[in-house]
């Protein structure tokens, strides 16, 4: 046994079956060890793209994600998705290797700081040393998976790689620890004062987010809030803690100006507003101290070290559990029907606009995906306008970048969540942008077959950034491109694709699209004058 085995076979012990990336040289040994653990290893064209994959399988399974690249370059150009595993809370493993410490003292051929460069966004940064490969996994699993979860890096040195006869010290191994824990004291000062705070509450309102689908918080939050009969607002992250199309649901919120004059009054003027696992990590600017700091109480799964917003009190632990132990209103709430006014807004704010265009897609891919399925969205215009209008019924089955807000996230995403998931039904919303960005994403599709719909709305423009430059009164420059021809693109890397223009074809072909056994593309021109003033 050498090291790799040994860090491959923790891993696996983890739960883990999934690992993605792009090997060179210096991790061929953890790439076998891998195999030999039996970790399924897919080979991705780019190592961002392995990042979000990574993130799609522990979507699917719950066992963090793994990264594999090789030293240097390969670790360099997967930073975008171990940031955005960081800020989107991932708890993702990025194993790669490094040169010893002696080699590193002359040696410079591709030798960069490789901790450094990562240190600002993992949780911790972490090496390999004789005896402490076993323990160097669970210490970055434990690292990972505790809340908030993230990203850890372990690096391999070359010296120990081919080691046989590895030695693993005797040091007692913690198994990761949990962020369920469930107990909580009701008899302290802040529970009784929140408690205080709910009973008189007149216009009580739950914020969920991110938190809270940590926490698998969705029942009880559904049960508190039937059982009192209040509104919930979340976040894009934590849309479907409670099933979108019911009555207290108003939605997921925070990237939208034009939903924002809807529930940021709401918000402002409630008497209680309950944080359940909260976090701003997701909201624009406009949501800087929303509500009045001595009527918010806040239910976290980690302390905040942000200055968003204040709560009069805090309550740091498991989000589902604290909720289930509060107390409810005990009289007659939101008696001039504010919520009710405000979901009326929003459903005329968000209705569909026009016969065809982005509204009418998404519209219709969100009637269209099977029952269990998922959607991942791309960033840009679309992606902020798909997630006021979309309805989802479940906590995570509609993906994407809402804290780092990065694009070529949608299609990883996906295909990381089929290759592990392989019988639900997936789907990803790619701006044109974003897809030019990601087609090699395509011949990683292909190479998996693995059939999934990829909706694109063709606008030629950095449509979102083309709009803020109108707000700002500039000239148009440098957002729009010529189109690419996507059903060739689609075609030459193996998949089927056409391009629609209507509604019912849409349909047809998403229709289509689930049952072949090979990826489409649905290129869907769209004219970029239907999202003024639609978000
Ligand atoms: C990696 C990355 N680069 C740039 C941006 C800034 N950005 C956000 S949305 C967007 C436009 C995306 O264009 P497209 O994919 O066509 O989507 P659209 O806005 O047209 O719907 C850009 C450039 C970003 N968020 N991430
Ligand atoms: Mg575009």
């Amino acid at each position: 046994m050498n090291a790799a085995a040994v860090i491959a076979n923790r891993l696996a012990a983890a739960g883990c079956k999934h690992a993605f990336g792009m090997p060179g040289g210096e991790v061929l040994a953890l790439l076998d060890a891998l195999r030999i653990a039996g970790i399924d290893f897919t080979l991705v064209k780019h190592e961002n793209a392995g990042g979000y994959m990574a993130e799609g399988s522990w979507q699917a399974t719950g066992a963090p994600g793994i990264l594999l690249t090789t030293i240097g370059p390969g670790l360099a150009n997967a930073v975008n998705s171990v940031a955005n595993a960081y800020q989107e809370q991932v708890p993702l493993i990025v194993l790669t290797g490094c040169i010893s410490h002696s080699l590193a003292a002359r040696f410079t051929h591709q030798v960069i700081d490789q901790a450094a460069l990562l240190a600002p966004v993992t949780k911790a940064t972490l090496r390999v040393d004789q005896g402490i490969a076993a323990l160097t996994v669970q210490k970055a699993l434990s690292i990972a998976l505790a809340d908030p979860p993230g990203p850890v890096l372990i690096e391999l040195p070359d010296e120990y790689l081919h080691e046989e006869n590895w030695q693993e010290s005797n040091t007692p191994i913690a198994t990761p620890i949990s962020s369920m824990g469930t107990g909580w004291d009701t008899e302290t000062p802040e529970w009784e004062k929140a408690n205080k705070m709910l009973r008189t509450a007149r216009k009580p309102v739950i914020l969920a987010g991110l938190g809270a689908v940590h926490h698998q918080a969705g029942e009880a939050i559904w049960a508190f809030a039937e059982k009192h009969q209040i509104p919930v607002i979340t976040t894009y992250k934590a849309k479907g803690i409670i099933p979108e199309d019911h009555p207290l649901s108003l939605g997921g919120h925070g990237l939208s100006p034009l939903s924002d004059k809807s529930i940021l009054p709401l918000l402002a003027t409630s008497d209680c507003v309950i944080l359940a696992g909260y976090d701003p990590i997701e909201m624009r600017d406009g949501w800087i101290d929303p509500w009045a700091a001595e009527n918010a109480i806040e239910i976290m799964h980690a302390p905040n070290d942000h200055g968003m917003h204040n709560s009069a009190v805090r309550l740091i632990g498991n989000v589902g559990t604290a909720i289930a132990a509060l107390a409810g209103p005990k009289g007659p709430i939101w008696t001039n029907g504010d919520p009710n006014i405000a979901k009326a807004e929003l459903a005329e704010a968000f209705a569909m606009r026009e016969e065809w265009g982005p509204h009418q897609i998404f519209r219709t891919l969100n009637e269209c995906i099977p029952e269990g399925g998922i959607v991942t969205v791309d960033s840009g215009a679309h992606r902020i306008l798909l997630s006021q209008m979309w309805r989802c019924k479940r906590p995570n089955s509609l993906l994407q970048s809402s804290a780092f807000c990065t694009m070529g996230v949608a299609m990883p995403l996906a295909i990381g969540y089929k290759k592990a998931a392989p019988n639900v039904h997936v789907a990803a919303v790619v701006g044109d942008a974003g897809f030019d960005m990601t087609t090699g994403d395509l011949a990683t599709l292909r190479d998996l077959k693995c059939p999934m719909a990829i909706v694109v709305p063709v606008d030629e423009s950095l449509s979102l950034i083309e709009k803020k430059q109108t707000n700002m009164q500039l000239k148009t420059h440098g957002v729009t491109f010529t189109g690419t021809d996507i059903p060739a693109v689609a075609r030459a890397y193996g998949g089927v694709s056409t391009v629609v223009n209507d509604k019912e074809t849409l349909r047809t072909e998403l229709e289509l699209a689930w049952q072949r056994s090979t990826f489409t593309v649905l290129a869907c021109p769209v004219d970029k004058a239907a999202y003024n003033g639609s978000f």
